[in-house]
């Protein structure tokens, strides 16, 4: 099948992070394709990115980057798909810089905004899920399991002294 969800970075810097995108979404038996596309180093490729999206197939758009992190918003300006923005926690600023890069959007062109890092990186995939889920219902049922195995996990062993 081909890819539902395209995660995309402005760097390969950004992969760190969003590994946790990608590994959540195998997890989870989603079809998705992983792209380095910078809003600033190729604007071309992005717009071209972001304009054959929805035609290629894709449903949901994960954008991670860092610091003045512009692609989520620039990428969300060329397409009617929901575009995740994953911040990058960044060097200098801890990623604040990219979080309220991402999250201050203007309204009329949103980007659902996660957490800074890995917990922003893993929910932007646990939310495409639940996006897509309305539609296949395999992947509706792979969440809900998931959380199942999330709950399950909790209540089997709930001494915090013990690992
Ligand atoms: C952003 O600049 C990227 O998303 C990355 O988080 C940050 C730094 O990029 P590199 O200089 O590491 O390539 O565009």
């Amino acid at each position: 099948m081909s890819a539902l969800v395209g995660v995309i970075m402005g760097s390969k810097s950004d992969w760190s992070t969003l590994s946790h995108t990608a590994d959540m979404l195998e997890k989870l038996g989603i079809p998705h394709e992983v792209t380095v596309v910078s809003a600033h180093r190729t604007p071309d490729l992005l717009f071209q990115y972001a304009e054959q999206a929805e035609a290629r197939g894709l449903r949901v758009i994960i954008a991670g980057a860092g610091g003045a992190a512009h692609l989520p918003g620039m990428c969300a300006a060329k397409t009617h798909l929901p575009v995740l923005g994953v911040p990058v926690q960044s060097s200098m600023l801890s990623g604040v810089d990219s979080l309220l890069s991402i999250v201050q959007m203007p309204a009329g062109v949103p980007v659902a905004t996660l957490a800074i890092g890995k917990a922003g990186a893993v929910n932007a995939a646990l939310l495409a899920a639940s996006i897509i889920g309305h539609e296949f219902p395999e992947y509706h049922a792979a969440l809900k399991q998931f959380r199942q195995e999330q709950t399950d996990t909790v209540l089997s062993n709930p001494d915090p002294r013990e690992a």
